[in-house]
């Protein structure tokens, strides 16, 4: 089919092909960023607003054309802050990270001070030196952390935070097993007149389905979060808060500081998963927090070193597991990935902050594999996978074999509206 037509071009579309089946149908995918869309939204995905630009806030661009996407885009902006419990949403960061870049232009001048979760224990690079924070030239001051609780130290962060007077404070990270105590930390910086920015990234899925505590019922003035993690959206950023003073600033950093068009075609694949998670987010939300703690369990069970015995292992879509006795982060994830198990190495609390390239852990999440329907009895089946790797010491590509073959079982997106996208028409509707 693709005969006569310039080598570069068969490439690029083969090496794609490769990946969409390889990524989408054949590997067991447990990297804790990433999820899947839907059909329906995927088919959203696909319209003519990719094309277009619609720069300034609905109904007041800088540009004509944009009827449509404002009605979409005002829509989208309510159902978001609908199901973070009301407020005012901003959608247009298109990251997680242009959403904090904005909400820390606001809150922080250069040369102020922002308290953040520490780097080995999670904290996201843009609110390190080494990201938003650096570019912004606010300086990062670590919060203590307890190892054995796998938290924040509350009491240690309280008196930092009234020592140190930051002009905000930063909780919610990438590493991230157990709730940060939200509402202790909150009275903190407001008692120094500081701001606390949730960074709900990984866990707005669990937040949305009720399976996480809402940080802006606990005293978070402000969520940012990223759109495709546990909110199984399309890529970007959101930033939802209750204090219209406050989203106001907020709208004007994002545009036209940090954005200048947002990608419209997030918009409609956006409002369609808000809609699944309005329907399906609790049912799903629950089954992601009970895998979890499954594959946990039954990793454990066959002789890893999970994080957390002793608290249960895990409160969220994550399982972290200590894999220096196996030969460390980065050879466990090498095999795994060979084994078609993808999961990435990660620094754990306790690393020194220069193990980056060779850390002690796997981090693992389930959110994706539960989208394509897999319960408890499917983590038991994973853990098992695993164990044949890293434990058994089986040849991986024999195991690839077996995981490709159970994989193909699990297609299917689940926790969706019944609309077949082909026979129904939806793809055919958007033209
Ligand atoms: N840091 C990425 C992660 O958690 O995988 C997301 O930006």
């Amino acid at each position: 089919m693709l005969s006569g037509l310039p080598g570069e071009l068969v490439e690029i579309l083969e090496f794609t092909r490769r990946h969409n089946r390889w990524r989408r149908f054949e590997t067991i995918n447990l990297i804790a960023s990433e999820n899947l869309m839907s059909p329906l939204a995927e088919s959203a995905y696909m319209s003519d607003m990719m094309h277009r630009y619609a720069e300034g806030k609905p109904f007041k661009r800088y540009y004509q054309g944009t009827r449509f996407v404002d009605e979409v885009e005002s829509r989208v902006q309510g159902l978001m802050a609908e199901l973070l419990g009301g407020g005012f949403a901003d959608v247009r960061p298109i990251s997680g990270t242009t959403a904090n870049a904005s909400v820390f232009r606001v809150l922080g001048a250069c040369g102020s001070k922002a308290v953040i979760p520490p780097v080995q224990a999670g904290a996201h690079v843009s609110h390190t030196k080494y990201g938003t924070l650096g570019a912004l030239c606010i300086e990062q001051v670590e919060m203590p952390f307890n190892m054995e609780e796998l938290n924040i130290d509350v009491d240690k962060a309280v008196k930092l935070i009234e020592d140190v007077s930051p002009s905000f404070v930063v909780l919610g990270a990438s590493l991230y097993l157990f709730p940060h105590p939200v509402r202790e930390i909150a009275e903190a910086a407001h008692s120094v007149g500081a701001r606390l920015v949730y960074d709900a990234a990984h866990v707005l899925g669990l937040i949305v389905g009720k399976r996480w505590r809402n940080p802006l019922d606990h005293g978070a003035d402000v969520l940012t979060a990223s759109t495709h993690k546990t909110f199984p959206g399309p890529q970007g950023g959101v930033i939802v808060t209750r204090d219209k003073q406050l989203y106001k600033k907020i709208s004007r950093a994002v545009f036209p500081y940090f954005v200048s068009n947002h990608h419209l075609h997030r918009l409609p694949a956006l409002g369609v998963t808000a809609l699944e998670m309005k329907y399906y987010g609790e049912q799903y939300a629950d089954q992601v927090v009970r895998n979890a703690k499954k594959l946990a369990e039954a990793l454990a069970e066959r002789g890893f070193k999970v994080l957390g015995e002793h608290l249960g292992y895990t409160k969220s879509h994550q399982v972290v597991l200590d894999v220096r006795s196996l030969g460390g982060g980065a050879k466990a994830a090498k095999l795994l990935e060979e084994a078609n198990i993808i999961v990435n190495k990660n620094l754990l609390p306790y690393d020194p902050p220069d193990a980056i390239k060779d850390p002690s852990g796997l981090r693992l999440g389930v959110q994706e594999m539960t989208r394509v329907g897999m319960k408890e009895q499917e983590m038991e089946e994973i853990a098992e996978f695993m164990k044949k790797v890293l434990i058994d010491g089986e040849e991986p590509a024999k195991v690839a074999e077996k995981v490709k073959e159970f994989r193909m079982n699990y297609v299917e997106v689940k926790y969706t509206f019944p609309v077949n996208t082909v026979k129904d028409g939806a793809l055919l509707l958007l033209y």
